[in-house]
């Protein structure tokens, strides 16, 4: 009998046929002729992962039979987007999957559509996290990504009357066809309760006596590499709750009441927080995050270590990579499980966490920094609060060793702050092997402005490695027209060692090949007019540039900032400054959410679509000017509007985006940057060249240096003349049907308190989209800055990045 998994169907069109039949009537229980979309997709999608899940099967397999090291990637947050394409490239099927549903009568496309993309992320973050484990996949070194299966992921948004308003996001409403659930292989997370000492044999320990707990159950993803055979595993956790729930503690003699209070559990893994920049310190937050490290660490320990290892040499076996503080409960879990439940010493135990824990930093803003209140965190997690205390207490006690009694500098490094909160960075700091910020300019401001006493302290530890992006979904399967033209060039093998795009430079200078480089676009073009013709209703003029920001929407990224250059070259037509008929067409694209609660973010998004009415209405404007705010920008969103793009809008205050991805992602698509800077595009200008990059504004240490001599914004609109009428405009109701109380709080805020100094920018800026306008009338010089973006931004992998980690921090090896 065979044990080992049963072989892949033939990969032909005929097999692919016979399975996704099979699939259809024995999965869907449908006939073809009687099958909704719905089931078409789900046949399909279970066909691709029939070809997928024998080497899933057996790369697990292979990997507990060797002593490898893991990278156990603990993040809060994976924005996947869909999976069918990815998982079809990676196995190599598209072309046979396409003619055998060719074959069988059914259109792929429509099938495509039915596809909801699980959106469990907010941002950056979350699709840094899910391009990363697309790219250990690929360069076959053994990973788990552990997360939460939130029921709910980032909300849908609509706009009313320009208005955003968000919707439930029911990915699963239709279930989904990639998740394997494991309800018989769910763990015990337990909370709340106390502590206490008792007599072990002659040696007194402490232990947690939780008081409620709940179930988290796994769910397995396939995490395919890039045609190498090879399929890691993402693992979900959902809530459930207990069998043996302890009804009373919820409500005594209540049988009703008390049952209702088993959604208590439930309620664990529901929703998603759609706030990425502020810390808000809400007690469901600290139980999902450490729901998930708790179930994510037992996990590696209990069921994917071999029975009886030796926990002392876990650091050979584990690396768990803290993606941002959400994770970094687990440095006291891991040690309540050494301590408490393996008996081991506290500092033979305190060596292995310190060496299997590693933290990336993901920002720069204060209010981002997760701190949670001590009476919080020892009401929930009792013991946990007791060991980050003796941490605390240890670490204190050695930088007192080194630098003697200085009160100040204990106050400024102590991990429980001196109003009580336990901050979250400095564990992860302390307890880290390494930390890292995420490009030069954030490591290097992290160490010397947010942590600098701790760089200090900790030598050689902190480090950096830039972000990356996948090439495989945002360059292959996003602009499938563009990695035509390339492997034309170049050749293949370009998609897993994108430095090689480097050899496409020469081709700048080639005139039949810019041509075919701005088919290509202009091919993209047409298909996102028609996505979002279809999608929203919305047009796009052929001739127009194509002018994108898409990302959450911020004060410190600045969409006010784009805003005003728009109402400036509005203010600038309808003023008869310019003829309308002179201005070169542009069509500005915004994507962005607000987190529901941030009301400054939310009124910017009234404003983006206030303006976008006026202007793309107004008969002087001729056209030439166009506001598109498609809504609910998403990860499947950005696949269409990326390619299509001509320039990137990247214009935060310099100091303030950490890295970002999009600026990596437009550059791979041979969209011009115009810029701070900032974060990774500091990076992407030195690599594509000054001439190949609209450079913009004050840099960090010029923003610190006004801060110092003080900073009045008011004093820039009175030196800018187009400055001050374009907050005259906002201000005075042009864009609120003459109501001006709508939008003056923004004006007001500009004017007297802009905290990312959008209006000591503006002149700068105006110049630089000046400079645009330009440079795009040159077509064949445009086209040549584009095609070398492409060619210099090889860098900009996310398999480079991991490459990075794992000469840096985690010292892990591929498994063969
Ligand atoms: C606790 C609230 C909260 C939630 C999420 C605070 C901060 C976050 C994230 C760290 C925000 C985030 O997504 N940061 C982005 O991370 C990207 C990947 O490294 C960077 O490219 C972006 O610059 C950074 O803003």
């Amino acid at each position: 009998l065979a044990i080992g998994p049963v072989g892949a169907p033939e990969a032909t069109v005929d097999g692919f046929v016979a399975q996704y039949l099979r699939n259809l009537n024995f999965d869907r229980g449908v006939t073809l002729s009687a099958s909704t979309a719905n089931d078409r997709f789900y046949a399909l999608a279970y066909t691709v992962r029939d070809y997928l899940v024998a080497r899933w099967l057996e790369g697990v397999r292979r990997y507990r039979a060797s002593d490898r090291k893991a990278v156990c990637y603990l993040s809060a947050e994976y924005l996947l987007g869909r999976q069918l394409d990815n998982n079809l490239l990676a196995s190599g099927l598209s072309d046979i999957a396409a003619e055998a549903l060719a074959q069988c009568g059914v259109d792929i496309e429509e099938l495509r559509a039915q596809e909801v993309e699980p959106g469990l992320g907010n941002g950056g973050l979350g699709r840094l996290a899910a391009c990363f484990i697309d790219s250990l996949a690929t360069m076959s070194v053994p990973n788990v990504g552990y997360g939460i299966r939130y029921e709910y992921g980032i909300f849908r948004q609509t706009f009313e009357d320009g208005r955003q308003v968000e919707q439930p996001d029911s990915w699963l409403e239709l279930g989904s066809p990639w998740e394997f659930p494991h309800p018989e292989a769910a763990q015990t997370i337990s909370f709340g309760g106390s502590t206490e000492k008792y007599d072990d044999g002659g040696v007194t320990r402490s232990r947690w006596v939780p008081a409620w707990s709940v179930q988290a159950v796994p769910y397995n993803y396939m995490v395919p590499g890039y045609q190498n055979g090879r399929v890691n595993t993402l693992r979900l956790w959902s809530s459930r709750a207990n069998h043996a729930f302890d009804l009373s503690v919820f409500n005594a003699g209540d049988y009703v009441e008390a049952v209702r209070a088993q959604t208590f559990a439930e309620n664990i893994s529901k929703v998603l927080y759609p706030e990425d920049s502020t810390a808000q310190g809400k007690e469901l937050r600290l139980q999902q995050q450490y729901f998930f490290v708790a179930a994510s660490i037992r996990d590696f320990i209990d069921v994917v270590l071999p029975e009886d290892f030796d926990l002392t040499r876990l650091p050979e076996r584990a690396i768990f990579q803290l993606n941002d503080t959400h994770p970094v409960i687990g440095v006291p879990e891991l040690m309540r499980i050494l301590v408490d439940e393996k008996k081991m010493e506290w500092d033979a135990a305190w060596a292995v966490t310190q060496q299997c824990f590693a933290y990336t930093c993901h920002t720069l803003l204060p209010e981002a920094l997760e701190v949670w209140p001590i009476d919080l965190l020892g009401r929930l997690l009792p013991r946990h609060l007791e060991i980050i205390y003796r941490i605390n207490e240890e670490f204190l006690l050695a930088v007192r060793e080194r630098f003697g009694d200085d009160e100040a500098r204990i106050r400024d490094m102590s991990i429980i702050s001196p109003d009580g909160a336990v901050r979250m960075a400095f564990l992860a700091t302390v307890a880290g092997s390494k930390v890292n910020g995420v490009a030069e300019l954030h490591s290097q401001l992290l160490r010397e402005k947010v942590l600098p006493a701790f760089d200090e302290f900790f030598p050689g530890k902190f480090t950096n490695v830039t972000n990356g992006v996948t090439p495989r979904r945002f360059v292959r399967l996003a602009n499938p027209e563009l990695s035509a033209l390339i492997t034309e060039a170049i050749g293949d093998g370009w998609l897993t060692d994108l430095e090689r795009l480097r050899e496409l430079e020469p081709f700048a200078d080639d005139a039949d090949f810019r041509t075919a480089f701005g088919e290509m676009k202009a091919a993209n073009k047409r298909r996102l007019a028609a996505t979002l013709q279809a999608r929203d209703g919305l047009t796009i003029a052929d001739d127009h540039m194509l002018d994108v920001m898409v990302k959450r929407l911020h004060e410190y990224k600045r969409q006010m900032l784009k805003l005003l250059h728009i109402v400036t070259a509005y203010d600038r037509i309808v003023s008869g400054e310019v003829e309308a008929s002179s201005v070169p067409g542009r069509t500005f694209v915004f994507g962005a959410k607000a987190a529901p609660g941030y009301d400054m973010a939310k009124r910017i998004i009234h404003l983006i679509n206030a303006v976008g009415s006026v202007v793309n209405d107004d008969p002087r404007v001729e056209g030439r000017l166009k506001v598109l705010f498609p809504p609910n920008y998403n990860v499947t969103l950005a696949e269409r509007i990326i390619p299509a793009a001509d320039l990137s809008e990247q214009i935060s205050l310099a100091g303030k985006e950490a890295s970002g991805t999009g600026n990596m992602k437009f550059a791979l698509n041979g969209a011009l940057t115009v810029g701070t800077d900032d974060g990774a595009n500091v990076e992407i200008r030195e690599l594509v060249g000054d001439d190949n990059f609209f450079l913009f504004g004050m840099s960090e240490p010029e923003v610190e240096a006004l801060w110092a001599r003080g900073y009045t914004p008011a004093e820039f609109a009175e030196k800018d003349a187009g400055l001050g009428r374009a907050l005259d405009l906002i201000g005075s109701g042009a864009f609120s049907g003459g109501d001006a109380s709508v939008f003056a709080p923004i004006v007001s805020n500009l004017m007297n308190d802009d905290r990312f100094m959008v209006l000591a920018d503006y002149t700068s800026y105006i110049a630089a989209q000046d400079r645009v306008d330009d440079a795009y009338t040159d077509t064949a010089a445009w086209q040549r800055s584009a095609v070398l973006n492409v060619a210099r931004s090889g860098f900009f992998s996310s398999d480079r990045s991991m490459r990075d980690y794992i000469d840096r921090i985690w010292h892990t090896e591929p498994l063969g």
